[in-house]
């Protein structure tokens, strides 16, 4: 196994029952060689996508706590990666969270996580919506949904179908609020396709990675997603190898999801392709670790 060091602050909430953010984060950052710390932003009985009665503690006064506590102790992380933020409060901790342990070469990751399907969730308020904005600009990527999308960009709700020049539009505006890359979920630019698409604002590059659609509604998938692509980058992948790699991992757990699940709501299903995915992050390690392969 070729080993590499590599670290993660992951700030989400812990939903007990339906798998996304933290219960999918930590599995698939293991996965990929990430040794993984968080920062639980709220705990749940179940996420709140499709789920009515759950229980809900919001643990805003806690952020900045258990932050100064691992300053004091001199924690170091190659990654700050946020996703649900429990409270409108919540978002400014986190930017002086990435304040405090951003150094020169650590990578931010922001999952603004507020709505799909045109929609925000039940907990998100205008107000969070309009401080995620805020937080998007102190990230260097950023990974939304095209819900998310086009709230971060103050236009109107678009279901697609989407033509290429459109997304990649949205993603130059999205690199325009300050992050050097982003990646859109959600894409699709005509019925029985379904994908991603990203963009580097250095080199300028942009790529969509379109697959079949599978008929239904996945939650915390695009947890998954977004934890693969940061595992991908933190194994020295490029921007464009890595959303690929995460586009597959969550298209073969949709896959399964859909034979295999009887309530969607519950989660993906995609212990079963962990394995697969520690493979592909084993071949990016090789790939990094010899010159003769450095792009
Ligand atoms: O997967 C996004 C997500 C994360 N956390 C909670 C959620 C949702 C989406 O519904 O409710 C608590």
């Amino acid at each position: 196994m070729e080993y590499k060091e590599m670290s993660c602050l992951a700030i989400h909430d812990i939903s007990g029952v339906g798998k996304c953010s933290l219960t999918v984060a930590l599995p698939v950052l293991s996965c990929c060689g990430v040794e993984t710390s968080v920062l639980p932003t709220a705990v749940l009985s179940t996420h709140t996508g499709g789920f009515s009665g759950f229980t809900y503690r919001d643990l805003t006064e806690d952020l900045l706590p258990m932050a100064e506590h691992w300053k004091s102790l001199g924690c170091r992380f190659q990654a700050l990666y946020s996703g649900f933020l429990g409270s409108a409060g919540q978002i400014g901790l986190v930017e002086q969270i990435f304040d405090w342990f951003r150094q020169e070469d650590t990578l931010v990751l922001v999952d603004p996580v507020m709505g799909d399907g045109g929609k925000l969730y039940q907990t998100y308020t205008p107000e969070m919506a309009d401080g995620m904005g805020r937080l998007c600009r102190k990230a260097d990527i950023v990974v939304p949904n095209m819900t998310e999308a086009y709230h971060l960009l103050g236009r109107d709700y678009d279901p697609g179908p989407y033509t290429r020049e459109q997304v990649v539009d949205i993603l130059k505006g999205l690199c325009a609020l300050g992050p050097r890359m982003a990646v859109l979920t959600g894409v699709w630019l005509q019925a029985g396709s379904l994908g991603t698409a990203c963009y580097d604002a250095r080199t300028g590059e942009a790529e969509l990675f379109l697959t079949d659609r599978i008929e239904g509604f996945y939650h915390g998938t695009g947890d998954l997603f977004a934890s693969a692509l940061l595992g991908g980058l933190l194994n020295g992948a490029c921007l464009k190898e890595a959303c690929e790699t995460a586009t597959e991992f969550t298209w073969r757990t949709i896959e399964t999801t859909f034979e295999k699940s009887a309530d969607h709501r519950f989660g993906p299903k995609f212990e079963c392709h962990l394995p697969w995915l520690g493979e592909k992050m084993e071949a990016c390690r090789k790939t990094v670790a010899n010159p003769e392969n450095l792009r």
